[in-house]
């Protein structure tokens, strides 16, 4: 008996310490997308990276369930006009918080499978090079919330 009960508080152990030594060094906070109007196959996702490890890392690839495709950009205003542009790789510097926002860098969500509606949320899966998988969960904020300046809508 005695000796079960050792066992069973070792195993507890042993499955407790690498879970927890696991855990991402990265935390998403506030992953927002605004709500699309009917038809649209495009939105953006904003969300803010914290790091919090000791090291950089670096934003690969992002992921779906509502999107087809998920691709991180950056947008920059020339000579009046806003562009954006496919980031390869976004960078996560350690001890920090990297926001992407209205204006700035955004995960622009292609081939939507359905319009997003105020309120919903939907899972998004942000990949990391050494990090790994790290999960989170978007809402769906109303159309028009902080909209970019000179954005058509
Ligand atoms: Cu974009």
């Amino acid at each position: 008996m005695l000796r079960s009960i050792v066992l069973l508080s070792l195993l507890a152990v042993a499955g407790v310490a690498p879970a927890a030594a696991q855990a991402p060094a990265i935390e998403v906070d506030h992953a927002w997308a605004r709500a699309t109007p009917a038809g649209a196959r495009t939105a953006a996702l904003y969300l803010t990276l914290v790091n919090k490890g000791a090291s950089s890392d670096r934003l690969v690839a992002v992921s779906t369930p509502v999107a087809g495709k998920a691709e991180v950009h950056s947008s920059t205003t020339e000579n009046g006009v806003m562009q954006m542009r496919p980031v390869a790789a976004l960078e996560v510097k350690p001890d920090s918080r990297t926001v992407l926002k209205p204006g700035g860098y955004h995960v622009m969500l292609m081939e939507l499978k359905g319009p997003l509606k105020e309120g919903q949320s939907f899972a998004i899966t942000l990949t990391f090079e050494k990090a790994g998988a790290v999960e989170a969960t978007a809402t769906v904020e109303k159309l028009g919330a902080a909209a970019m300046p000179g954005m058509k809508m």
